[in-house]
C-alpha cells in the first residue's frame, strides 16, 4: 500500500511540475505553416526550434515526411493543406484577422500607387486590395498588391511586385522587388493578425510565387513610428 502512496505522490509532483513549467512559458507562437513557426519571447520575434514537436495543447509530429499539427479538439492540420488562414496562435495575445480581398481597383488607384511608389509603369496584371483599419485609428486604410510578373513580353524589363499600404493620403511601402528579369515569386498577403489585441495589425508577406511551396519564405511586419518594419522572417 504504501508503495502505491509512494507511486502516487511522484505522479502528482510531476504532474503538477509540468503544468508549472508550462505556465512559466510567457512565449507567443505564431504557426504559419510546419516549417514556420514563430516565437515572441524577451519583446523579440524568434523563429521557433523546429525540432519542437510539441506545444502547448499542439502536437506538432512528422508522419511520412510531412508534419501535421493536432488541436485540443482532435482535428489534425496536414502540412500540405496548410495554407495562410489555418495559422495557428498560441499562447499570449494574438489573433487572426478576417478580410475580403477586392480585385476591382481602379486603373486611377493603380496609376498613383505605382507612381507613389518610384515604379515606372509597365502594365499589371495582379492588383487587389484589402480595406481595413490596421491601426485602430477608427479610418479604413488599404494594402494594395500590384505586380506585372506574368506579363509577357513587350515590357522593356521593367519587372515588379509591391506591398503598398495607403493610409489617408500617404503611401507606406513594405515591400517591394523589381527586376529587368521576369521572376515567378511575387509578394502576396498570407495573414494579417493583431499581436497584442490592440487592434494594430501585423502583416505577413509571402513570395511564394506559383509554386507556393518552393521558397516558403515569410515576412511579417509591423508598424512602428508609423512606418511598417520587418519583425520576423524565416530562415
Ligand atoms: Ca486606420
Amino acid at each position: 500500500m504504501k508503495k502505491y502512496i509512494i507511486i502516487a505522490v511522484i505522479v502528482v509532483v510531476y504532474v503538477l511540475f509540468g503544468v508549472l513549467i508550462n505556465s512559466m512559458d510567457s512565449s507567443t507562437y505564431l504557426i504559419i505553416n510546419p516549417s514556420v513557426r514563430w516565437q515572441y519571447r524577451s519583446n523579440k520575434w524568434l523563429n521557433m526550434d523546429l525540432s519542437k514537436r510539441s506545444l502547448g495543447k499542439f502536437n506538432i509530429y512528422g508522419e511520412d515526411g510531412t508534419y501535421k499539427f493536432k488541436t485540443d479538439n482532435n482535428e489534425i492540420y496536414n502540412g500540405k493543406d496548410l495554407l495562410s488562414k489555418t495559422a495557428i496562435a498560441y499562447k499570449g495575445k494574438i489573433s487572426i484577422i478576417d478580410y475580403d480581398v477586392n480585385y476591382n481597383v481602379t486603373d486611377t488607384e493603380i496609376n498613383e500607387v505605382l507612381s507613389k511608389s518610384n515604379i515606372k509603369k509597365s502594365g499589371y496584371n495582379n492588383a487587389s486590395k484589402i480595406n481595413l483599419d490596421i491601426d485602430n485609428d477608427g479610418k479604413v486604410e488599404s494594402i494594395y498588391s500590384i505586380n506585372n510578373v506574368f506579363e509577357i513580353g513587350g515590357l522593356g524589363g521593367n519587372y515588379y511586385s509591391i506591398i503598398v499600404v495607403k493610409d489617408e493620403n500617404t503611401y507606406k511601402l513594405i515591400s517591394k522587388k523589381t527586376s529587368n528579369e521576369p521572376f515567378t515569386n511575387p509578394y502576396n498577403i498570407s495573414l494579417i493578425v493583431d499581436f497584442k489585441n490592440d487592434g494594430i495589425y501585423e502583416i505577413i508577406v509571402d513570395s511564394n510565387g506559383i509554386s507556393r511551396d518552393s521558397n516558403n519564405l515569410y515576412t511579417m511586419y509591423g508598424l512602428e513610428k508609423g512606418n511598417y518594419v520587418e519583425l520576423v522572417k524565416n530562415k
